[in-house]
């Protein structure tokens, strides 16, 4: 992970793109997925099914997560295909034993987005029912144009959101369906009932790594500064529908744990391999300036979303208490080499 210490803040050109070229399931038929598309399936007795070990990496480090995460509820939806009008109707049912996102009033607001992967030009979403952990919508979308082999190309995309009036809304989780996976016969006669657990977004980052940040330092004790340079990031998980993500950084100074003060980059949008090169100067406080003695820098990776709120990628810790490993060898040779800029990738943690 650790590349030669450069003396600019210019760093190594790092690989592009991570090893995971899935990270939007597009179903391969396995046994978990093939028992999952069984009509209006019991969750609880799919859990129990024997895990094949030829099964891509992703795909087992989902299910280990998938049996300690909270249970966030199912989605029931529909699926009719009609050759006439060369289109097909998803209706959005239901979704039940929804969590809770308004804590004062135990409930959510919740509403469901559809998108049709990879084509992203079909978007649509229902209404939002106030109050409720078990809406039900009932609500058919249409979608024309799509011809019966295409199907099996298409991937259902729902994302399970809860409406805030003052800030922007929670993702309380998502649902992918890979028609391929469907008994797509069924539906050209009859609609077809599905139901399937609704799972956490940040299973999708954990599943794919949460990528790499490489940052330079330099301890200048006689002003008592310390510049850090955000470089640039790679690896990053695919966090929006469009297989990308809108990184951008937050840089806490802190003092005995406490954080002092904060900085952040600008948003790089639609990039799995940001370059930032963007320099950060902070005031240490006189009293630990010997030897940047209890400072520390805490380095947030967000991903950027116009609707909802931003979510957290991966974190960094450089000097404090929490730093270990190479982070803890990098902060030793800054505090050990004052005016020398030294940069290093760093693997960012949960
Ligand atoms: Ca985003």
């Amino acid at each position: 992970m650790s590349v030669p210490h450069t003396p600019s803040p210019t760093g190594n050109p790092p690989a592009i793109g991570g090893p995971l070229e899935n990270g939007v399931s597009k179903g391969n038929g396995t046994g978990r997925e093939k028992q999952e598309q069984s009509i209006i399936k019991d969750i609880y007795s799919s859990e129990t099914e024997t895990h094949t070990p030829s099964k891509e990496e992703i795909e087992t480090n989902e299910k280990n997560l998938q049996q300690s995460a909270s249970y966030l509820g199912q989605l029931v939806f529909k699926l009719r295909y009609t050759h006439d009008k060369n289109a097909l109707i998803v209706s959005v049912v239901r979704c039940r034993d929804l969590p809770a996102k308004d804590p004062n009033v135990g409930s959510s607001d919740p509403y469901v987005k559809l998108q049709l992967l990879p084509d992203k030009q079909h978007k649509v979403k229902t209404r939002v029912l106030r109050k409720t952990r078990n809406p039900v919508y009932d609500e058919d979308f249409t979608f024309y144009g799509i011809f019966f082999p295409q199907l099996t190309d298409i991937t259902l995309h729902f994302v399970i959101l809860s409406f805030d009036r003052y800030s922007r809304d929670d993702i309380i989780g998502e649902v992918f369906c890979p028609l391929d996976q469907v008994d797509l016969s069924q539906i050209e006669t009859q609609q077809m009932a599905l139901c399937r657990e609704i799972h956490p977004r940040s299973l999708k980052i954990r599943s794919q790594g949460r990528g790499e940040l490489l940052v330079s330092l330099c301890w200048q004790p006689a002003a008592s500064r310390l510049t850090v340079v955000v470089l640039k990031a790679r690896n990053l998980p695919k966090m929006d529908v469009t297989g990308l993500a809108d990184p951008y950084v937050k840089i806490y100074l802190t003092f005995k744990g406490q954080r002092l003060a904060k900085k952040k980059t600008h948003v790089k949008k639609r990039t799995l391999s940001p370059v930032f090169n963007e320099s950060f100067v902070f005031d240490v406080p006189q009293e630990a300036s010997e030897g940047l003695i209890d400072i520390g820098l805490e380095f947030l990776l967000l991903d950027w979303d116009r609707v909802t709120k931003n979510e957290v990628i991966g974190r960094l810790d450089l000097g404090g208490s929490k730093c270990t490993g190479t982070a803890l060898h990098h902060w030793n040779e800054v505090c050990n080499s004052p005016r020398r800029q030294i940069a290093d990738w760093h693997k960012l943690r949960e």
